[in-house]
């Protein structure tokens, strides 16, 4: 019988293992409840390894342990994407020509890095509430790059930087693991220097204008960090690692086909190239939605994707995924978390989805059953119990089902060469400029061309509707289609904000912003903010005044805002289940307040849904940005 990390050894390298490797990763749902004592009574005082070891499972090595590090300042350096992991076989280091200056205050670290070039600042947030949610990586509060001209003083500090091989803490960690498990190393937890700005140094929306407006400066940093990502190769090539973590967190709409083909494909190539020969395998973290990826993952010579979330939380069908991949590519993953979760996935569906697994990966070979991203602290842990329990009866393998489609060759190829598709004809040619400057992001050009349009007395509000809404309609189909991507989306959405904002004096009094006020917020104990800052983002290009209260809001804050505010309608944002019941409070207390009446609640977010927002007495629920147009346009009639 083979060990556990025989067993995911054979799994990466594509060789076949006894059967199938079952390594959940417990860490989030752990954190949360260990420190708020509701361990399951039989697991209560016993570490996560010693839980997992107990119920028979492979020890989940590929993340840090962020809780559990050597150096108290392991994570101090997070918003430059600097970390010194015992995990990591690569560490950087800084130079005497950075001058770092560090100010604690509370949960909050406030740090300032000063080279000959200027001068950047940086906050991260840790705070209770986050750990008592399980988070174990602190919040980075305020990004590196706030200006174009940040970008520059970034490639300083890198540029008077260097990388150091980790090898002896490495062995410690994988002696500790021993044959229990499989350690992943890493050095960033990104996919080459652009991905590294992406992750680390910009807020996650302002990203995707600057990839835009500032392609040169971003290349520019890119060419900074590019030697110390060509050195950690090197040090990786020697050292003791078997699997490095090569990017996370890809999806396709935020790391983009064109972007990840330009930019991450020959990053991963390289990675390839030096770590192959030596038996090094590369994974990445793969939690997003995957179905834009999938070629250019296949093609990019990444040897295992992790944390992948199969459907019903994504598009792609795991056995689509073992269809498609596992000739070349290692699953690791295939149990989306919402399984684990008895109020979101009943049992029957449970059973369905596990039968189904189970004849829906050919032979087993290349595939790590895990949970992707990882188990919510609310799970319920017996599911995990259970899977387990499959695992050992039917995992046996090679399993007895069917066999693999390789794809085709050439994406990436495809993905360069493809063109966006020209706007269909308007169907008013006065609007045709317009609808260009729109399509465009051209905020410049579209004001002047409102302006010539102006001249000639044509309404403003036929210059939005028939212009720009449509343009913007037209854009959103294309988006939609996969042929535009969030770049475009976002400039052409700031573009509309600001012609909107400039004809509106000229705007007849029922048709101004002033018409249509939104507050928008993602609900308390959630960080994520794309989603939200698109769906603001367009509704302002529309014409709505929108009113943000950013992320992590509290109930008792989006009732006092409702109060000052006097929205027509209020729009919640969740991107975790276990922040969803918020949507719930804000309503109970908008009610409790006498202000229900007076405002119509709107949700959305990846795992919220129609029924969802039934049951919790929403007015109404948009699956994406362009849903949430029409359904605001609808509730406020
Ligand atoms: Co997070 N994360 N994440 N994450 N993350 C998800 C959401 C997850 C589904 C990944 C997975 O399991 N495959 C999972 C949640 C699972 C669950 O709850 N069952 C998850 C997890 C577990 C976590 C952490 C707990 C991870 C950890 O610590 N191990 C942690 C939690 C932090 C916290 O919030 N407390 C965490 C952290 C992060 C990052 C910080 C790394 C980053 C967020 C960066 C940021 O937002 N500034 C991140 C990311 C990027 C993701 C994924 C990969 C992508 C989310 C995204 O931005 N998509 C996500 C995977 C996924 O969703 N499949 C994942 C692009 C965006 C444009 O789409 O947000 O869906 P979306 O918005 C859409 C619609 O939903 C809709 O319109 C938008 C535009 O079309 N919409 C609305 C959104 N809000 C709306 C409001 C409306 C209407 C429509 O009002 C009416």
């Amino acid at each position: 019988m083979m060990t556990h990390r025989q067993r995911l050894l054979n799994a990466v390298r594509g060789d076949m293992p006894d059967h199938i490797p079952y390594a959940p990763r417990i860490d989030l749902w752990y954190n949360a409840n260990s420190l708020n004592g509701t361990l399951p009574q039989r697991h209560q005082g016993k570490t996560r390894d010693q839980i997992a070891l107990s119920e028979g499972w492979a020890l989940h090595k590929v993340v840090a342990d962020h809780l559990h590090q050597p150096n108290p300042d392991a994570m101090l350096h997070r918003a430059l994407g600097v970390h010194f992991m015992k995990e990591y076989v690569v560490h950087f280091t800084f130079s005497d020509r950075v001058k770092i200056e560090i100010k604690r205050e509370g949960d909050r670290t406030r740090i300032r890095y000063t080279t000959a070039k200027g001068s950047i600042t940086t906050s991260t947030v840790y705070s209770q509430e986050m750990r008592r949610s399980g988070t174990s990586v602190p919040w980075i509060e305020e990004h590196a790059a706030k200006a174009p001209d940040d970008l520059k003083v970034l490639a300083d500090v890198f540029g008077n930087m260097d990388v150091v091989a980790n090898y002896e803490a490495f062995k410690a960690h994988q002696a500790e693991v021993g044959e229990n498990g499989l350690p992943v190393t890493a050095f960033t937890v990104a996919a080459g220097p652009v991905h590294h700005i992406q992750k680390y140094f910009l807020d996650a929306t302002e990203f995707f204008h600057y990839y835009r407006d500032h392609q040169p400066e971003i290349l520019y940093l890119a060419d900074a960090l590019a030697p110390l990502y060509e050195k950690a190769l090197r040090i990786v090539a020697e050292s003791p690692a078997e699997v490095i973590q090569w990017g996370s967190n890809f999806d396709d709409m935020l790391t983009f086909p064109p972007m990840f083909a330009q930019h991450f494909v020959p990053w991963i190539r390289k990675a390839k190239e030096v770590l192959g020969p030596k038996n090094i395998r590369i994974l990445c973290h793969t939690d997003g939605e995957n179905l834009g990826l999938m070629d250019l993952l296949h093609e990019s010579g990444m040897d295992v994707a992790e944390a992948v979330c199969p459907a019903p939380m994504t598009k792609v069908s795991i056995q689509e995924y073992y269809r498609r991949w596992s000739d070349r590519i290692t699953i690791f993953g295939g149990l989306p978390s919402n399984l684990l979760l008895p109020q979101l996935i009943p049992e029957k569906d449970f059973q369905n989805f596990m039968d189904e697994l189970f004849s829906g990966i050919g032979t087993g070979v290349r595939f790590i059953l895990g949970v992707a991203d990882t188990t919510p602290p609310d799970a319920d842990f017996e599911r995990l119990v259970r899977i387990g329990d499959m695992v050992r009866e039917k995992g046996r393998l090679p399993l007895q089902a069917g066999a693999f489609n390789p794809v085709d060759t050439g994406s990436v190829a495809k993905v360069l060469a493809k063109k966006e598709p020209a706007a269909p004809a308007p169907p008013d040619t006065r609007f045709t400029k317009i609808r260009q400057a729109v399509l465009e992001g051209q905020e410049q050009e579209l004001i002047g061309q409102v302006k010539e349009l102006l001249q000639k007395k044509v309404a403003p509000k036929e210059i939005i509707d028939h212009g720009m809404v449509a343009a913007m309609e037209s854009l959103n189909q294309s988006f939609k289609n996969g042929t535009v991507f969030i770049p475009e989306v976002l400039a052409a959405a700031r573009a509309m904000n600001a012609a909107v904002l400039f004809l509106e004096p000229h705007l007849a009094e029922k048709d101004k912003r002033g018409g249509g006020k939104i507050l928008i917020g993602t609900v308390k104990g959630d960080l994520h903010d794309i989603g939200k800052n698109m769906v603001a983002t367009m509704l302002r290009g529309v014409g709505f005044n929108v009113v943000d209260l950013g992320i992590n809001v509290a109930v008792d804050a989006f009732v006092k805002k409702v109060a000052e505010e006097r929205p027509q309608v209020l729009a919640l944002s969740a991107l975790l289940t276990t922040t969803m019941p918020e949507m719930r409070k804000v309503i109970g207390a908008l009610t409790q307040a006498r202000a229900r009446e007076t405002v119509k609640v709107i949700v959305g977010g990846a795992p919220v849904n129609q029924n969802f927002a039934n049951d919790i007495g929403a007015d109404g629920y948009a699956k994406d940005a362009a849903e949430a147009i029409d359904l605001v346009r609808s509730v406020i009639g």
